[in-house]
C-alpha cells in the first residue's frame, strides 16, 4: 500500500497520537516542560516511530494538516493538565518548514490556544535551522507575532544546520537545543564536548536558554550541568510517554 495513502487514512482514522518526553531543569531538578512527539498506532504494525513516516508527511505536504492537528492536540493537552490538577506543563511541538510557508501558522496557533483556553506561555515551537532558513522573512514575522502573545520558540537540532550566527540573532527565539550528535560522545570526544560548551556559552551570551537532547547517562548529565546547560532531555531521565503516564510523573514531582 502506498505510504501517502496509508498516512491519509491513518490521519482520518485517528491512528496518530502524541507522546510526551520530559525536559528537566538542571538547576532545580524539576520537570521544565515536555516535547510532544508524533507516533502512529498502526493496526497490524504496532507503534510506528516518526523516522519512518515524518519524511513522507513532509514530502507530500500532509505535514500541514497533521501539524495543525498536532498544535490543536498539544493545546488541548495543556488545558487538560491544568484542569485535572497536574498543573502548568509547557508543551513543545515540532514545526515543519512547510507549516510556515503553506499553512497560516499564526492563525492556527491563535485559534488552538483560544479553542482550549490554553495559556500561550505554555506552548513552545521547535524549529530546525533548515526550517528557519527556508523562508526567513516569513518565519521571523510569524515568530514575532506569536512571541508578542507569549508563545516560546526554540531552534531544534542546533549545530547541524547552516544558519550563520549573525543571522541567528535576527530570529525572535528563546532557546537553543543542542543536537544529539554532540551529546552522544560528550564525555569521550573532546571535540564534541568543546562544541557543546561553545553552544551553551554562545546561547547565554545571546540571552538564550539552552537544552541538550539525547542525554542517556549520568556522566553526560554531569558534564552538561558543569557546563551550565539549563535543561536536559533524554532516556536517562525518561523516554517519551503517553499523556497519562507523563501526567503521573509530573504529579509525583520527578
Ligand atoms: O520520536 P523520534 O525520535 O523517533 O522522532 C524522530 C524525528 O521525527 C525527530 O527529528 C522529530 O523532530 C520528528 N518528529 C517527531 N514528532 C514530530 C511532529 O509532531 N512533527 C514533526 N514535524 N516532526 C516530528
Ligand atoms: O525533534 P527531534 O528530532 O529532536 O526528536 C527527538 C528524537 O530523539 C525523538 O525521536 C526521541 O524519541 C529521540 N530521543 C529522545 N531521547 C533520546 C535519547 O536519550 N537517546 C536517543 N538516542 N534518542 C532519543
Ligand atoms: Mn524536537
Ligand atoms: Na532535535
Amino acid at each position: 500500500l502506498d505510504m501517502e495513502l496509508a498516512l491519509r487514512r491513518a490521519f482520518d482514522n485517528r491512528e496518530l497520537l502524541l507522546h510526551y518526553q520530559p525536559k528537566v531543569n538542571l538547576h532545580t531538578g524539576a520537570i521544565a516542560g515536555v516535547e510532544s512527539l508524533l507516533r502512529w498506532q498502526r493496526p497490524g504494525f504496532g507503534l510506528v516511530y516518526p523516522a519512518e513516516f515524518v519524511p513522507v508527511l513532509e514530502d507530500t505536504g500532509l505535514v500541514v494538516r497533521v501539524g495543525n492537528w498536532i498544535i490543536d492536540t498539544a493545546c488541548r493537552q495543556i488545558a487538560a493538565w491544568l484542569a485535572d490538577g497536574t498543573g502548568p506543563v509547557r508543551v513543545a511541538v515540532n514545526v515543519a518548514s512547510r507549516q510556515f510557508v503553506e499553512g497560516d501558522l499564526e492563525q492556527v496557533v491563535r485559534e488552538a490556544l483560544a479553542r482550549h483556553q490554553a495559556p500561550a506561555e505554555l506552548l513552545e515551537l521547535e524549529l530546525t535551522e533548515t526550517a528557519l532558513m527556508s523562508n526567513a522573512e516569513r518565519t521571523i514575522t510569524v515568530l514575532k507575532n506569536l512571541k508578542a502573545i507569549g508563545v516560546k520558540a526554540a531552534i531544534d537540532d542546533f549545530g547541524t544546520g547552516y544558519s550563520s550566527l549573525a543571522y541567528l540573532q535576527r530570529f525572535p527565539i528563546d532557546k537553543l537545543k543542542i543536537d544529539i550528535a554532540f551529546v552522544r560522545e560528550i564525555t569521550t570526544n573532546p571535540n564534541d564536548a568543546a562544541i557543546a560548551l561553545a553552544i551553551i556559552n554562545m546561547a547565554h551570551s545571546l540571552k538564550l536558554q539552552v537544552i541538550a537532547e539525547g542525554v542517556e547517562t549520568r556522566a553526560q548529565l554531569e558534564y552538561l550541568r558543569r557546563s551550565r546547560c539549563d535543561e536536559i532531555q533524554g532516556y536517562f531521565f525518561s523516554p517519551p510517554l503517553p499523556p497519562e503516564e507523563l501526567g503521573r510523573m509530573v504529579q509525583a514531582g520527578h
